[in-house]
């Protein structure tokens, strides 16, 4: 079906979580819907106290504008706007968005009859930043362990908690998040180039190949193809999973455990089979 007639079709009332009718509507080709309201309302305002904040600053060099997290001693308390209350205040209307336009999400799922792979996919990746900027500073106890809204400020607090924990690549979560990372882009570059591979073929002028020639190439060269849909399942899998485990070693680091990553290692050498033994460390 025709984009635009298929689109017509489908552009009926309903399938709202709050509103009701009342934002049911498009503008253009956006649907709009109570949590367009909201995302475009926290995102101006979000916008506009960085820019407030940068004139506090005293600077437009857009790698210099940093908006910071209150000092340690506010703990978790409100801090005045020019100590780190803006940073509240962007935080939520932060948050306020990405929720926003992931409720958003939702209710276009459910207009369409379709999953909500999308949205839990995108909730994934808010769970990351909140645990960056709310899960982890409340259980240490001060907005200050927060990082700085800022080009190159967020990436000195990246080095200082890195090197905070000691090595940071011994973080095991680190490693499996890592390990989801590079697995994702090795699933990607496969996927992507077969599919190119079955949709341009070898000899100019000849017809695209079919799903069958996909499974075949995997079959003939690893004995196991894991099938047309099994790839995206495998793709959502590892990239949820990069995303999860990236806040799991952030958010153990400074709670649960609070020295240098490579002794976390020291469970291993600990082991009772080889305590005691000659030359070894206990
Ligand atoms: C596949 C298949 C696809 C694919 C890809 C494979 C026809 C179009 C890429 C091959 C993928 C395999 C065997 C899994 C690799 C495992 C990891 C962890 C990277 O079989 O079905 O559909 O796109």
């Amino acid at each position: 079906m025709a984009l635009l007639s298929f689109e017509r079709k489908y552009r009926v009332p309903g399938g709202t979580l709050v509103g009701g009718n009342l934002f049911d509507f498009w503008v253009g080709p956006f649907y709009v819907g109570f949590f367009g309201v909201t995302t475009v309302f926290f995102a101006i305002l979000g916008t506009l106290l960085i820019l407030w904040s940068a004139v506090l600053q005293g600077t437009w060099n857009p790698f210099l504008i940093t908006v910071n997290p209150p000092p340690l001693e506010y703990g978790l308390s409100p801090a005045p706007l020019a100590q780190g209350g803006l940073w509240q205040i962007v935080t939520i209307c932060a948050i306020g968005a990405f929720v926003s336009w992931m409720l958003r999400q939702v209710e276009i799922c459910r207009k369409l009859g379709m999953g909500y792979h999308v949205p839990f996919a995108f909730g994934v990746a808010i769970f990351a930043y909140v645990t960056l900027v709310v899960i982890r500073p409340v259980l240490m106890g001060a907005w200050g362990y927060a990082f700085p809204y800022g080009i190159f400020t967020h990436l000195d607090w990246v080095s200082n908690t890195g090197y905070t924990y000691g090595n940071f690549l011994y973080n095991p979560a680190h490693m499996i998040a890592v390990t989801f990372f590079f697995t994702t882009t090795l699933a990607l570059a496969l996927h992507g180039a077969l599919i190119l591979s079955a949709a341009n073929p070898a000899r100019k002028g000849d017809t695209s190949r079919t799903p069958d020639h996909e499974d075949t190439f995997f079959r003939d060269l690893i004995g196991y193809s894991v099938g047309t849909l099994g790839i995206h399942r495998l793709g959502l899998l590892l990239a949820l999973n990069a995303g999860f485990w990236s806040a799991v070693c952030i958010v153990v680091s400074g709670t649960v455990w609070f020295g240098n990553w490579e002794l976390w290692w020291n469970w291993w050498l600990n082991l009772p089979w080889w305590a005691g033994i000659e030359g070894g460390v206990n």
